[in-house]
């Protein structure tokens, strides 16, 4: 038995992630398919080492489902893992709306920020041997048509302009609306990278919390 658990939310926009780092994490596998969540797909983990029971709710993003429903998961959480996709700068913008919500519901907790499908931009810069700047959006925005990524995806919300590393590292470091650093990591679900760096951060923070008092 452990010592402790907690309820951890997973937020973010409509097929940034959330459920392919949750199964990364929890299941350590990749699933190239995408099925919308429907509602709240909750997991479970152990971590011995810090002595907790994890609880991970992976929340529905797309807006057409329950539109603006989301409060009610949100309570009982001790920390929230943010997703954003780093191809696409719509859903980086819409983090600021993601944590205040939340925010609104569970006061201020632990949070960690991604920046998710780090691999697709490793790939567009590996052929064409160039870096994503501002000059290389179109040319993104026909590589990410071409290669067929998000294929069945999006409905909505098709243009893909990538999020700088430069901007994402500002905005966390206090350059955002909540008046403090953000925990942040760029990660791939696909590769697995930095997933369970920013899942046991998030732990190791709450252990803290809960043994401080
Ligand atoms: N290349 C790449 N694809 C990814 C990565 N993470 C997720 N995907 C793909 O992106 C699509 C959406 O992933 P999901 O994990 O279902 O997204 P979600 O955020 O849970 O979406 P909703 O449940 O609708 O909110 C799927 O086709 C995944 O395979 C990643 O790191 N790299
Ligand atoms: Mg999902």
């Amino acid at each position: 038995m452990v010592k402790h658990a907690a309820k951890i939310v997973v937020l973010g926009d409509g097929a940034v992630g959330k459920t392919s780092l949750v199964r990364r994490y929890v299941k350590g596998r990749f699933d190239k398919n995408y099925i919308a969540t429907i509602g709240v797909n909750v997991q479970n983990i152990v971590l011995n080492d810090l002595d907790i029971h994890l609880n991970i709710w992976d929340i529905y993003g797309q807006k057409s489902i329950y539109p603006g429903k989301h409060s009610s998961n949100y309570i009982g959480a001790e920390g929230a893992i943010i997703v954003f996709d780093i191809t696409r700068s719509i859903t980086f913008v819409h983090v600021n709306e993601w944590i205040k919500q939340l925010y609104e519901t569970t006061g201020r907790i632990p949070v960690f920020v991604l920046g998710n499908k780090y691999d697709i931009l490793k790939d567009f810069e590996k052929k064409g041997n160039i870096t994503y700047t501002e000059r290389t959006q179109k040319e993104f925005h026909e590589y990410m048509l071409s290669e067929n990524y998000y294929r069945n995806v999006l409905s909505e919300e098709k243009t893909f302009t990538p999020v700088p590393y430069s901007a994402f590292y500002k905005w966390a470091n206090k350059k955002n609306p909540f008046g403090h650093k953000i925990p942040h990591l760029i990660s791939s679900a696909k590769t697995g990278a930095n997933v369970n760096r920013a899942f046991n951060t998030l732990a190791k923070q709450i252990v803290y919390n809960k043994i401080k008092y």
